[in-house]
């Protein structure tokens, strides 16, 4: 999988392999200098590619090598489906080898990672294998353009061990000019970008059946994506910023620019731009095969909200489907997002992933001028631009209106009779009591899998990103009853709105962000549960997103399975759990509530794999692991008279007032490369 535009039959570095491919398999441009070429690049350590006969590629090949790739249009997707398609239906590990050996060298570099990625995780011949992580493969998706250059001369000029890391400034798309540009820190975030992407490769909407059709997907596109919003909309609030604004009108100028300054090293263009007060227009392009009208839009969200305010879907057989109190928040995510579960794309059509599409090619709707879709258009990408806050806004909104519409849950449903939550406290390696540290680190990445004809041997960019002091929950309960078991779980809030003043809890509860879900024991009488921030069941360990393949071979001293590097990439990253806060503390409300097990469990099949980040990733191969509906208790609107939080709260949730201190000093990494994550507070 590295350096994506170099031919297969190159070998990949030191300890490099070469790839003997079938002289069939050469590409024309290749054929006649065969035996020179073999010659000239060999190794002693060799893979030997078995000769098939090749299934029909022709559809996956209509998008040429260079163009951009989208999982957004139709086209793309349906391209990326078939190729898929294609590599699951391969019987033996040969075959899938040689087929993958074949389509490499034709198929466009985009879609052929993102199909194999897939084919990988979802393969029982494959589930364990190793790939790299996506921001080595592709790093101009991830890094500054600027850097390349630098990276060439780098690697071009200086030996490997003397190289330098590339500091990427932290300014480097807009100035303070611009108010949005005070959380760039957040949207452009390596490892929330690659959060997202591993998503969406986890839970394709396209694909064979078998691999799209997992359990409560739709639900947990909605989740998801919730807390996304929440999470941005509290860093706003640290920021001085107030809460995204839905993108609602679409015949209107859209506000914000974005000017993403990433090169793309496979189309060898820009991605291009969106100025500010830029228009959605009507889509027609021939050359990705796509049209579609603003309208089309509009029809299609005023039918699902009109679906949402009866209570009923249509099929596609003409049949009224009730959305019913669990289970109608999955078919309308299925519906609004759209993916191939969705029971009537005829009438409830492709809102969320054309939304991207329309936005993403704003700036060139008809292909007058031969553009390519801007970063909206990708996953990997997407979630730098703040425009994707606000269309998600919009789409979350949808789904408030159902959850708007179900019975709020009674007192009975919230409590857990016996159960009392005491006190609960956090505290930081290191630190005050109750007090969350925050402060920049520098990480490095390294370039040099994803920089195609180039010497080889390491290159590293550096970037800067949020980090927090580790710290412990320590949380004290009291159990009227005998030994039984409860779902602990942690949430932290804003405690006052953008204005400086007390929320409605109507409003506040959209503001949750997911700390942590766990399991816990109760002894008859008092407990005290500690655990640590770095267990949380929404992130992923701080080494995985900032992780090197090499370090995570066997026999390294941070080596992990091989099952980490594929679905188990889906996470938030740890160094973002925690929102920045602010100079002199930022006043925060942690809220913990213990829920009585017996209503949670779901009968899970026993060792999955990958269940760190279950939270807004479910598990690999198993039911998602907790019962209720996603985002319980804070989903549905407060019982009559609970307009604040206080007056929510039964006796097994406590809340704490916490602050979030921010320091404005930085991390540095001690010599290229060696990231390391914090355990106390830095001094
Ligand atoms: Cu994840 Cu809009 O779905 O990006």
């Amino acid at each position: 999988m590295d350096r994506p535009n170099e031919p297969t039959f190159l070998p990949k570095g030191d300890n490099s392999v070469t790839v003997d491919i079938p002289s069939e398999y050469f590409t024309d441009r290749y054929k006649p200098l065969e035996d020179s070429l073999s010659n000239r690049f060999s190794t002693d350590d060799r893979v030997k590619i078995k000769k098939i006969a090749i299934p029909d590629l022709s559809y996956p090949l209509q998008l040429g090598r260079r163009d951009n790739f989208s999982l957004f249009i139709p086209s793309h997707h349906r391209m990326a489906a078939s190729l898929i398609n294609t590599f699951m239906g391969l019987r033996t590990l040969d075959d899938f080898m040689s087929v993958a050996a074949y389509a490499r060298d034709r198929v466009n570099p985009y879609m052929f990672m993102y199909a194999m990625s897939v084919a990988i995780l979802h393969r029982k011949d494959t589930k364990n294998l190793n790939f790299p992580s996506f921001h080595e493969i592709f790093p101009d998706k991830y890094v500054d353009g600027e850097l390349f250059a630098r990276a060439r001369e780098e690697s071009n000029v200086v030996p490997e061990n003397q190289r330098m890391p590339l500091e990427i400034p932290v300014d480097y798309t807009a100035s303070d000019l611009e108010f949005e540009h005070r959380i760039a820190y957040f949207r452009e975030d390596l490892g929330i970008n690659l959060h997202h992407w591993h998503w969406h490769l986890v839970y394709p909407f396209d694909a064979p059946m078998d691999i799209v059709n997992k359990n409560r997907r739709g639900e947990l596109f909605y989740y998801m994506h919730q807390q996304v919003m929440a999470r941005y909309n509290f860093e706003r609030f640290c920021n001085n910023l107030p809460r995204t604004k839905r993108l609602l009108n679409w015949n209107d100028p859209i506000t914000e620019g974005y000017f993403p300054k990433l090169d793309s090293l496979v189309a060898s263009r820009v991605w291009p731009a969106r100025v500010a007060n830029t228009r959605l227009s009507d889509v027609n392009r021939e050359v990705d095969q796509i049209k579609f009208d603003i309208q089309d839009l509009e029809r299609w969200r005023d039918r699902i909200y009109s679906a949402i305010h009866s209570g009923s879907i249509v099929n596609a057989q003409g049949n009224s489907v009730q959305l019913t109190e669990t289970g109608g928040i999955d078919v309308l995510g299925n519906i609004v997002e759209a993916s191939i579960l969705s029971p009537n794309r005829n009438v409830y059509g492709d809102l969320h992933n054309l939304g991207h599409v329309a936005i993403a090619l704003s700036h060139d709707p008809d292909h007058r001028h031969l553009e390519t879709f801007g970063v909206m258009g990708d996953p990997a990408t997407a979630m730098r631009d703040p425009v994707f806050y606000r269309w998600h806004a919009f789409i979350d909104d949808i789904f408030m209106e159902h959850k708007n519409t179900l019975p709020r849950y009674t007192t009975q449903q919230l409590d857990y009779p016996g159960v009392t939550v005491r006190d609960v406290e956090v505290m930081p390696n290191g630190g005050k009591k109750n007090v969350l540290s925050t402060y920049w680190q520098q990480s490095d990445v390294d370039l040099s899998r994803g920089m195609d004809f180039t010497p080889r041997g390491s290159v590293f960019a550096r970037f800067t990103h949020l980090q927090h002091t580790p710290f412990t929950y320590k949380i004290q309960v009291n159990n009227g009853s005998g030994q039984r078991m409860g779902t602990c779980r942690i949430f932290l809030a804003p405690r006052l709105d953008e204005r400086g003043l007390p929320f409605l809890f109507r409003d506040q509860k959209n503001l949750f962000i997911e700390l942590d879900k766990f399991t816990v024991n109760l002894r008859p009488g008092a407990n005290t549960i500690e655990r640590k921030s770095t267990d949380s069941s929404v992130t992923i360990p701080f080494e995985r997103t900032f992780r090197n393949l090499e370090q995570g071979r066997p026999g390294n001293e941070n080596s992990q399975t091989g099952q980490d590097f594929n679905f188990c990439g889906c996470g938030w990253p740890q160094h973002m759990l925690i929102p920045k806060g602010a100079r002199g503390g930022f006043p925060c409300t942690l809220f913990v509530m213990i829920s009585n097990y017996q209503d949670d469990k779901v009968e899970t099949a026993s060792g999955s794999s990958c269940a760190d980040a279950a939270s807004y990733c479910g598990i690999r191969d198993a039911l998602y692991p907790d019962k209720r509906s996603m985002g319980y208790p804070f989903d549905r609107l407060p019982r009559e008279g609970a307009d604040t939080l206080r007056s929510f709260l039964t006796k097994n949730m406590f809340t704490k007032d916490i602050d979030i201190e921010f320091n404005n000093r930085t991390v540095r990494p001690k010599t290229p490369g060696a990231n390391a994550q914090p355990t106390t507070q830095p001094k």
